[in-house]
């Protein structure tokens, strides 16, 4: 798919620190990427409806600010992400509405793509449509069939009389365990570590189908769904039509351009189960690999204290927020002003805070240098780079920069101000 332009990144004097970041499957903090001259990441991209909303836009940003990272760390990176453009959500909305699935897709994509150019994200190398891999990932899922890790359940009928056909595919998640790796590569709880306890409600509620008839487990996940009538699918070869379940089209994209395991794999903390659990045994039952080295995962944004999702309908768009006059910096600002890792509340009072942010910085940033000791600048350069080299502390950053702007405001010495703007716009991507 078509991705959206490169925002300008200045080249800074001097290279960076390698970053270390919050491993959420291992629960620490690690150095990364480790022993390689390469890095590689994967971010679950939207499910094109209801985008661009604040909670999306705060989970790219930070994976925007680890892109960064490395790139300012001299690292090459290769950036993987999908659009789940096909998918039983997207699905019921397009009928909701009275739209094609794929007129709605694609203009959801499109609003993306300029959310993303506006708040200055990296563009991934290959952005790529669930429609884009339905051929990779069918020979994948015929041949976890052969290998006993997968199976064609029977049809059914549910609870409201409608008829499901034969052969809808599903990942087993016994058989697919690992029992030949010490330490083992994949089991179930192996990326979330969660009890299978707390995992029952979240599949269930995360597009998990617990009470399907004729699975061999409840958390069996769906690979493959047989054709039913209204559905677009597309041919299965020996699976026969139909169209591909989430997890298996994440990992196939991901084991196609970045091969396994790649470094880190990156989304909302809502991806941990079953996405990112039943990702990561799909590439175990394909590769005997892991999937990804390390997991990272953003805490959920809310709107006035409340969860934002579509479901609730409260919903702050980033195209919204523009169309209203929004300087996209200040949106970016907004997000970078709370640690990736809290959960946090879009609140007007954040947006006007982030608004005299910007002011002040372009105030100093921009004007013409005063003085040519850099001990000033050199200062706030490195502790920005050390804050966001240390689990992107991105308010830590925006802290320093504060301190450093009150003092050269109240008449102390700025240093290479336009050293600063530099790295201001090239670690936090915000343009001045
Ligand atoms: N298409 C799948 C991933 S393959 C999906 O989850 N799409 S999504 O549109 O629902 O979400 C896109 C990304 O935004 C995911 O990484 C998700 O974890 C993240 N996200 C969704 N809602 C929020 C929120 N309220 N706060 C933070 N991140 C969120
Ligand atoms: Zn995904």
């Amino acid at each position: 798919m078509r991705t959206w332009s490169a925002p300008h990144i200045p080249d800074l004097q001097t290279a960076g620190p390698v970053p270390s970041v919050f491993d959420s499957r291992l629960h620490e903090i690690v150095k990364l990427p480790e022993d390689r001259e390469s890095a590689s990441l994967y971010v679950c991209g939207i499910t094109p409806y209801d985008a661009t909303h604040m909670g999306h836009a705060a989970t790219y940003v930070t994976f925007d600010l680890l892109n960064r990272a490395w790139i300012d760390a001299g690292y090459d990176v290769s950036f993987v992400q999908n659009v789940t453009d096909v998918d039983d959500p997207l699905l019921e909305r397009a009928e909701q509405t009275g739209v094609s699935w794929e007129a709605l897709a694609e203009e959801q994509t499109d609003l993306f793509r300029s959310d993303m150019e506006a708040l200055n994200v990296i563009p991934p190398n290959h952005y790529i449509g669930a429609t884009e891999s339905v051929d990779w990932i069918v020979p994948w899922v015929e041949r976890m069939i052969e290998d006993g890790l997968a199976y064609r359940a029977s049809g059914y009928t549910d609870d409201d009389g409608v008829e499901h056909p034969d052969g809808d595919v599903y990942f087993d998640v016994r058989a697919a365990a690992d029992t030949e790796h010490e330490p083992a590569r994949w089991y179930l709880g192996y990326v979330s570590n969660y009890s299978e306890r707390e995992m029952g409600p979240l599949f269930a509620e995360r597009g998990g189908d617990p009470e399907r008839p004729g699975k061999k487990d409840p958390f069996d996940a769906l690979l493959w769904r047989a054709h039913r009538e209204g559905e677009p699918s597309w041919d299965g070869g020996s699976l026969g039509p139909g169209r591909p379940g989430w997890h298996i089209e994440c990992t196939v994209i991901a084991e196609r351009f970045l091969g396994m395991p790649y470094t880190v794999q990156g989304g909302g903390n809502d991806l941990r189960f079953p996405h990112h659990e039943m990702g990561a045994g799909h590439a175990y039952a394909m590769s005997k690999n892991r999937m990804a080295e390390h997991y990272v995962h953003t805490g959920m944004v809310g709107l006035d204290g409340e969860k934002m999702s579509k479901s609730k309908g409260n919903l702050v768009l980033v195209s919204r927020l523009r169309e209203r006059g929004v300087d996209p910096s200040a949106i970016r600002l907004a997000i970078l002003a709370n640690h990736y890792r809290t959960d946090w509340s879009w609140t007007q009072e954040l947006l006007d805070e982030s608004e005299a942010r910007i002011q002040a910085w372009r105030r100093v940033m921009t004007a013409d240098p005063t003085d040519d000791d850099t001990r000033s600048s050199d200062a706030v350069i490195t502790a920005v780079r050390q804050a966001l080299a240390q689990d992107l502390d991105a308010p830590k950053a925006l802290h320093a920069l504060d301190e450093w702007v009150s003092q050269v405001e109240a008449g102390g010495p700025a240093g290479d101000r336009r050293e600063v703007a530099r790295v201001v716009e090239a670690r936090l991507g915000v343009t001045l």
